[in-house]
């Protein structure tokens, strides 16, 4: 078990998934968190980076920090994407490394597999094909991740891992309609149809497309099951190892907010990925498998967001 007294990183503790990392490592009783905000380090910049490391010496850092979103916003940012991830990487992965941190886990995420993987996608499928177009800058710097874990595990026997997870969701999520991912952006829409009595809510793509999606709190108690159990050269994928279709998603979401509503597809917008589901049997194996189930999610994740928006936290 890493030490729960030790000074503790969350690189990018403001985002979905820090912020829900951030919460399972308090409520786990971590007694020295170390957090930054955007405006006084910029994780881009190495020389910045390792001066902050330098005076903080954390012990144990969780990777979580970058620039995502959904297919709009990866695809029309396609810059953005491999740039930002590929330099926050690396200058938090060598700062790592320059001060002997002691363990290091990095996420990745399930789109690094190939367009065309065998479902569900097992962690050897890496690199066997040709990567989904709309999403392959943030890909690459994904997968450039995951080899910078590996090589300074290699060279230098780093303890830094890797793991992948599926498509998240939960509280903290971007809510916004063009750049998020779907799960948010829909509840939005559904929401703000309702609002406006309107009779249709528009649905990208075919909806024939398929996700598997995991409810952020199970990511961040996945993390800390590895930090504490897992130590090795391959990256581990993490997911619930279910999906369903982006039309089942918009109609559960549907039933949720507004019922009345009917569901339009735009099949002009992508559908991306034709199906992404995660092989977990690795992490089964280990011991650890999701417990939020979609629906109880889904109902949270929606009481989060009208709460958040009552308390103008949601940007319009
Ligand atoms: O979450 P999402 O944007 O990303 O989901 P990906 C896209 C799927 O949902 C496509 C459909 O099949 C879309 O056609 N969709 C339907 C919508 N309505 C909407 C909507 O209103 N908004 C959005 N965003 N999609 C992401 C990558 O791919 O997967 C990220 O782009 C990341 O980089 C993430 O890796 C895990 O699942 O296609």
């Amino acid at each position: 078990m890493i030490d729960r007294k030790s000074p503790v990183f969350v690189a990018g503790h403001k985002g979905l998934v820090g912020s829900a990392i951030l919460r399972r490592l308090e409520s786990e009783g971590f007694s020295d968190l170390r957090v930054v905000e955007r405006k006084d380090l910029d994780l881009r910049d190495q020389s910045a980076v390792d001066t902050w490391f330098e005076s903080e010496r954390p012990k144990y850092v969780f990777l979580v920090a970058g620039t995502v979103g959904g297919i709009m916003a990866n695809s029309t940012r396609p810059a953005d994407f491999i740039y930002d991830n590929l330099m926050i990487h690396g200058t938090v992965v060598h700062a790592s490394h320059r001060v002997e941190v002691e363990k290091l886990i990095y996420l990745g995420s399930s789109c690094i597999y190939p367009r065309e993987a065998d479902q569900p996608i097992t962690e050897s499928s890496l690199l066997s094909g040709p990567l989904e177009p709309t999403n392959e800058s943030y890909a690459l710097a994904k997968i450039a991740g995951i080899k910078l874990c590996e090589g300074y595990r290699r060279q230098y026997g780093d303890d830094f891992i890797s793991a992948m997870p599926t498509n998240l969701y939960g509280q903290g999520d971007n809510f916004d309609e063009i750049n998020g991912h779907v799960l948010p952006s829909l509840m939005r829409r559904f929401h703000e149809a309702k609002e406006e009595q309107q009779a249709t809510v528009e649905v990208w793509g075919t909806g024939k497309a398929k996700r598997e999606f995991l409810h952020v709190d199970d990511l961040a108690d996945a993390c800390l099951f590895l930090m504490d159990n897992y130590s090795d050269l391959e990256h581990i994928n993490v997911g619930t190892g279910v999906d369903l279709s982006i039309q089942e998603l918009a109609e559960n979401i549907r039933d949720l907010i507004y019922p009345e509503a009917e569901i339009v597809f735009d099949s002009s917008k992508p559908d991306g990925m034709p199906r992404k589901v995660l092989d977990v049997s690795k992490l089964t194996e280990l011991g650890w498998k999701a417990r939020v189930p979609l629906s109880e999610g889904l109902t949270s994740t929606y009481k989060w967001f009208c709460d958040a928006k009552a308390r103008g936290e949601i940007r319009e």
